[in-house]
């Protein structure tokens, strides 16, 4: 099929790319462009050439899907260098988002002509590579190194007004984007060609104290990530190399990132992010409800901020409270949220007074009647859940969806007190509520089709990455974080010291310890869900010491100590010999000789713990998919987005490997806790992976 066709446009030929859904440079579209330039050169009625694209977008950069494949020619940096070296003029027409070797295209032309509404962005860094096709040279000489370095190291969409001001758009036009680019391409007839690889940078106002400076401001976001420090040798090589060397260079970079295993997973990452919206048995034609108004139960930290997600995208809420005080209280701290945001430029104040005139407060659940959507974020405890939905069931008109937005509770059990329950499902936000993406959304065994489709494009619309998950205790994430945070508990009362695990998993990418997180979570959270448990149900050895530090008032880093000590408004975590006494007392109660754990045990106990109950959930159908789950662990729990999430992760190291290790962990410490996950031992035995389960099953 013809992905690049040609229309003359008086002596103007206008090529159009058209390769849904985003014109990404496939090997057709790259032969296409390399043969029309090859002809159009020595084509006498043609003076001038405009690459436009159909649909909805300019090129949105390489094919993703073909990355792995073996490259095929033309290569994407010869044909850039080719469109470049045209000797008649060549204007880019942009509309949509013009990305990566999407740019890299545009740059090498020589004009560049965009509507208002166009972005452009060299977003290669996500998929753990970098501009490969002179982005990284190109783009610092027409837009300055500063600018550049910006846009190659945050992979952000730039607005087409800011390209404009960089140089990088020539022309904004309001009009027929084609006509526009003609226009310029007639006026460019019978001028020197004008290349953007020949524009030259003055290399001395770029020198190591500017990048010195660059390395130092990204140092924290990139900690882990293997291609940011590249991008930043490729803009180096720009100021210091003829283009052709920096050419050079930049392929020699790219390759370095191409091979690097961050790769796979920050590209395995980009497809899960887009597989989670897929839903068996729900498609476009499923029905949905409209959702005009939103109730929310309770306005405490997750209500208000469950609630700011909806108005933030003009979805009004009605929240509901038992008292005045707590609703005034509220809707106080959600107010304080907006105008933290506009105190840092984010906001307007008009725009404060517009997102709280969203808000409707109210004590009366009979209110909350024209809703379409109401979520409960009361207290967790099945009683209290059950009264509400009681009350909901009461008021809620018909076909009104009815969420809960519990981390652990049965939503099964939840529908089934109502007289509505294919109307119940649940919705788990994480907190704080209006700034975490991930959103579980709990399907429950009668939840109906529209309640689940109209739940999974609202995530969506509240800009949530929405993973689908079973009814289980914990859901996805927070089953897993479970076996997790025992194991880092038991590496305590073994012989580690606190720091020492929650440095073994920062090391390794996590954004903090467990004993960190446990502190800002408030450790008496664990301690109430273990009094309710019963302690023939856990790991008594993993926690005793954990319930002796709450009983004696040590509840976290909203008292000023918890696992560690904190300095008062400090929320740096400080060892307290205090704790390391209790620890010591324990290990020597349980008879057990404390021994220095080296890190990498740690993580590895750690991993395989998570690993194994992901592949738990992914066996009993509680997650659609392995990468679902690599989802909700790097949106939810900040598992390093480089290594692709618990799933990929032990795909890399190869499931056989991973489902000996539990076996050895059985051996080790008892078949209590380490009984491998049937569907790990099934696919262990196949020579399978997680991403061929996915492949096999989820579609
Ligand atoms: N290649 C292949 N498929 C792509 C694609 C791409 N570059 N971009 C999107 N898709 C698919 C996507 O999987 C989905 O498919 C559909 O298009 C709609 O995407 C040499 C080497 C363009 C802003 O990183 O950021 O150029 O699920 O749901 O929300 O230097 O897609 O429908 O089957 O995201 O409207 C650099 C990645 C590549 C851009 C549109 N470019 N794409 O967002 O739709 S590397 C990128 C996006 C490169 C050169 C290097 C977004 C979008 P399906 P979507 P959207």
């Amino acid at each position: 099929m013809t992905t690049v066709s040609k229309a003359m446009h008086g002596r103007v030929a206008v090529l159009t790319v058209d390769n849904p859904p985003v014109n990404a440079l496939s090997h057709s579209v790259r032969e296409g462009l390399a043969n029309q330039m090859t002809a159009l050169a020595g084509d006498d009625g043609v003076d001038a050439i405009v690459i436009a694209c159909a649909g909805r977008t300019f090129i949105a950069g390489a094919d993703i899907r073909e990355f792995g494949a073996p490259p095929k020619e033309p290569h994407l940096p010869d044909v850039v260098n080719q469109i470049e070296a045209m000797e008649k003029p060549v204007v880019a027409a942009i509309h949509g988002t013009a990305l990566g070797g999407g740019l890299e295209v545009a740059l090498s032309c020589h004009y560049r002509v965009a509507v208002e509404s166009a972005k452009i962005g060299l977003p290669e860094v996500h998929l753990g590579i970098l501009p490969g096709a002179g982005g990284t040279q190109r783009l610092p000489r027409i837009a300055g190194p500063a600018n550049a370095i910006d846009a190659i190291l945050s992979g952000r969409h730039v607005k087409a007004r800011e390209a404009l001001k960089w140089g990088v758009i020539d022309e904004i036009t309001d009009g027929d984007l084609v006509e526009a680019a003609i226009a310029t391409a007639e006026k460019a007839v019978g001028k020197p060609p004008r290349r953007t690889g020949e524009i030259e940078i003055d290399g001395d106002a770029f020198g190591p104290e500017f990048f010195a400076g660059v390395r130092k401001s990204v140092a924290k976001q990139t900690r882990g990530y293997f291609a940011p420090e590249r991008c930043i040798q490729c803009v180096e090589a720009a100021v210091s190399l003829p283009l052709a060397e920096g050419l050079k260079r930049e392929r020699e970079l790219f390759q370095e990132c191409a091979k690097n295993p961050q790769a796979k997973a920050l590209q395995h990452m980009f497809f899960a992010d887009r597989q989670v919206s897929r839903i068996p048995g729900i498609t476009k034609e499923t029905p949905r409800r409209d959702i005009k108004r939103v109730g929310i139960i309770g306005a405490g930290t997750m209500g208000g901020g469950i609630a700011m997600n909806f108005a933030n995208v003009g979805i009004p809420v009605t929240i509901l409270e038992v008292q005045q005080e707590a609703l005034d209280r509220g809707l106080g701290v959600v107010r304080k949220n907006y105008e933290r945001s506009a105190a840092k430029g984010k906001l307007t104040a008009e725009q404060v007074e517009g997102l709280m005139g969203q808000f409707t407060g109210t004590l009366s659940y009979d209110d909350l009647s024209d809703c379409d959507l109401i979520i409960e974020a009361v207290f967790e405890t099945m009683e209290i859940k059950k009264k509400v939905f009681g009350e909901l069931d009461r008021v809620a008109k018909p076909g009104a969806i009815l969420a809960s937005n519990t981390s652990y509770l049965d939503i099964d059990e939840i529908a089934a007190s109502t007289s509505r329950p294919a109307d119940v499902l649940g919705l788990h936000f994480f907190s704080p509520a209006n700034v975490m993406r991930l959103l579980e959304i709990v399907r429950a065994e009668i939840t109906a089709d529209d309640v689940l489709a109209t739940c999974v494009d609202l995530a969506k619309a509240i800009r949530k990455v929405g993973v689908v998950a079973g009814v289980c205790h914990g859901f996805i994430g927070n089953r897993m974080l479970s076996p997790y945070g025992r194991e880092a508990s038991l590496a305590v009362i073994e012989g580690a010291k606190p720091e020492e695990v929650d440095a073994a998993l920062y090391n390794f990418g996590m954004p903090m310890g467990p004993m960190t997180m446990s502190d800002m979570a408030g450790v008496d959270i664990g301690y109430l869900n273990r009094q309710g448990m019963g302690r023939e149900n856990y790991e008594t050895k993993a926690y005793d010491w954990v319930d002796r530090l709450v009983e004696q008032g040590r509840k976290g880093l909203k008292v000023g100590k918890g696992i560690y000590r904190y300095a008062e408004g400090d929320r740096t975590p400080q060892p307290d010999p205090e704790v390391m006494k209790v620890i010591e007392e324990e290990s020597a109660k349980l008879g057990i000789e404390r021994k220095p754990i080296p890190a990498e045990d740690i993580v590895e106990r750690c991993m395989m713990a998570l690993i194994n109950e992901g592949a738990k959930i992914l066996g009993e159908g509680k997650a659609y998919r392995a990468s679902d789950i690599d989802v909700v662990y790097v949106n939810g729990y900040g598992f390093p987005r480089y290594r692709g999430g618990p799933m990929h992760y032990a795909d890399t190291i190869g499931l056989k490997n991973v489902y000996a290790k539990i076996m050895e962990f059985q051996e080790k410490f008892g078949p209590r806790w380490w009984q491998p996950a049937p569907l790990l031992k099934e696919l262990a035995e196949a020579g399978k992976s997680f991403a061929d389960y996915d492949r096999e099953n989820a579609g």
